[in-house]
């Protein structure tokens, strides 16, 4: 089996926030076919879009998987569920979002299922946590990210002083 390098943005704003991303992370590294390579700080960010909801807290994690990306977005779809994600309001509170954001450097596109993240150089919540794990990540044209950073409006990130770590149950 090939195993392929990729990036999981993680993001929630409901129920306890910190815990949530703890258990994500503790998920994906129970997945087949998936090892845990980096996790990123965690880091409390403004939301971007609707303002009267709470403050997020973010957070990137490097796997190395041998699932294809459909499989591997079924499975981060299933960790979504598992962890009461309701999806109600387009940009609305959520307890946990999981993103696939980098595969190797494919370029996917179906229609539930976009990688590069479409919108990956507004979000300086995702591309501060993944730099900081992958400082010379590239886009699959050769973009480097930081470039991306320098460009992107900023949502008042916040490095927050906790360690996410995966821990099975
Ligand atoms: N805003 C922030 N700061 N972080 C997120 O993860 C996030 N996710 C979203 C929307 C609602 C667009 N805003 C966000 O899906």
């Amino acid at each position: 089996m090939k195993y392929q390098d990729v990036f999981l943005g993680l993001g929630s704003n409901l129920d306890k926030p910190l815990q949530q991303l703890q258990q994500a992370v503790s998920a994906i590294a129970a997945l087949p076919d998936c090892q845990l390579i980096k996790v990123s700080s965690a880091w409390r960010s403004k939301p971007m879009g609707p303002q009267q909801q709470p403050d997020f807290v973010n957070a990137v994690v490097e796997i190395s998987t041998g699932l294809e990306p459909m499989a591997l977005l079924k499975n981060t779809q299933h960790i979504e569920n598992q962890q009461g994600r309701v999806r109600k309001q387009r940009w609305g509170a959520r307890t946990l979002d999981i993103d696939i954001l980098l595969f190797a450097d494919q370029c996917i596109r179906f229609t539930q299922l976009e990688v590069p993240h479409y919108d990956l150089a507004n979000r300086d919540f995702v591309l501060r946590p993944l730099l900081e794990i992958a400082p010379h990540s590239c886009l699959p044209n050769g973009q480097k990210l930081a470039t991306l950073l320098q460009q992107c409006p900023d949502h008042g990130l916040m490095r927050l002083d906790v360690e996410l770590i995966a821990t099975s149950t």
